[in-house]
């Protein structure tokens, strides 16, 4: 398992403000992730590195006063997750999980996606699928006012995946078969947010009725050795969210 330093972005340590190659021996390993513990998307790219057992410096960034090391490793769109990985800066979590799975392919037992080409586009397009039309669905839940119809919405378009999982998986516990492969982690980065909204807005997205083998997938992917560090606990998660969207929500009045 990586052994993983965290620092925050309002440490010293953690801000070269200068040029990304004064790395400090504080880099170790030369990998450094820049985040946030809430982001699903960092969530993403930590289990990654933890399934190829990747060394890494975490940097726990503070969204609202972006450090100047993510503003110049992400100036297009100064979001979290960004790799550095001595002077080679990735971004967007899919393209960083690829490179993780690309640059490391021995460290762990596993690739994360399948060897075959056909179906390493087939993970792709799934991936593709749930960033482009089952995450905009929490937004919805998140803000709108018919939450009860957009969850199930959300649960419908997973209905979808049940039979992805059910195909990829064939039998065994993970998409990736035996052990976590891109669609877990693609969709796993959003557990925690889905059972935070579960709770904060009284509504049911893991569906036992409709999606039986993700509810049963679900409790297998954060139990493994690989997510159950990084993973954010959902009280934590439904504190931060309930502070989070108040100011959204303040903003938007003004
Ligand atoms: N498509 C991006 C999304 C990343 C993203 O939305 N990150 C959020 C945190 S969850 C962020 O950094 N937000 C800061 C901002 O929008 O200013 C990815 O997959 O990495």
């Amino acid at each position: 398992m990586s052994r993983n330093l965290i620092t925050t972005s309002n440490t010293p340590k953690s801000q070269p403000s200068s040029s990304i190659s004064s790395f400090t021996m504080a880099d170790r390993s030369g990998v450094k992730l820049l985040g946030m513990w809430a982001s699903p998307y960092a969530l993403r790219t930590r289990v990654a590195l933890n399934v190829k057992s990747v060394d890494y410096e975490f940097v726990d960034e503070n969204l609202g006063a972006k450090s100047d090391l993510l503003l110049k490793s992400n100036p297009v769109h100064k979001k979290v997750p960004v790799l550095i990985h001595g002077e080679k800066i990735v971004c967007e979590s899919l393209i960083i999980v690829q490179y993780i799975d690309e640059t490391w392919p021995s460290a762990g037992p596993d690739s994360i996606l399948p060897a075959d080409p056909y179906e390493r586009s087939v993970v792709r397009f799934w991936a593709a699928y749930l960033d482009d039309k089952c995450t905009p669905l929490l937004k919805e839940i998140q803000g709108g006012e018919a939450k009860k119809a957009a969850a199930e919405k959300l649960t419908d378009s997973l209905v979808l995946f049940e039979h992805v999982f059910e195909k990829s998986s064939a039998g065994k516990t993970f998409f990736g078969g035996d052990h976590i492969g891109y669609l877990d982690i693609a969709l796993g980065g959003f557990l925690p947010w889905i059972k935070a909204f579960e709770i904060m807005k009284n509504v049911k997205i893991f569906d036992e009725a409709k999606i039986p083998r993700l509810v049963e997938w679900a409790d297998a992917f954060c139990a493994d050795e690989a997510v159950r560090d990084v993973m954010p606990e959902t009280s934590k998660l439904v504190e931060f969210a309930k502070v989070l969207f108040a100011r959204m929500k303040a903003a938007a009045a003004q």
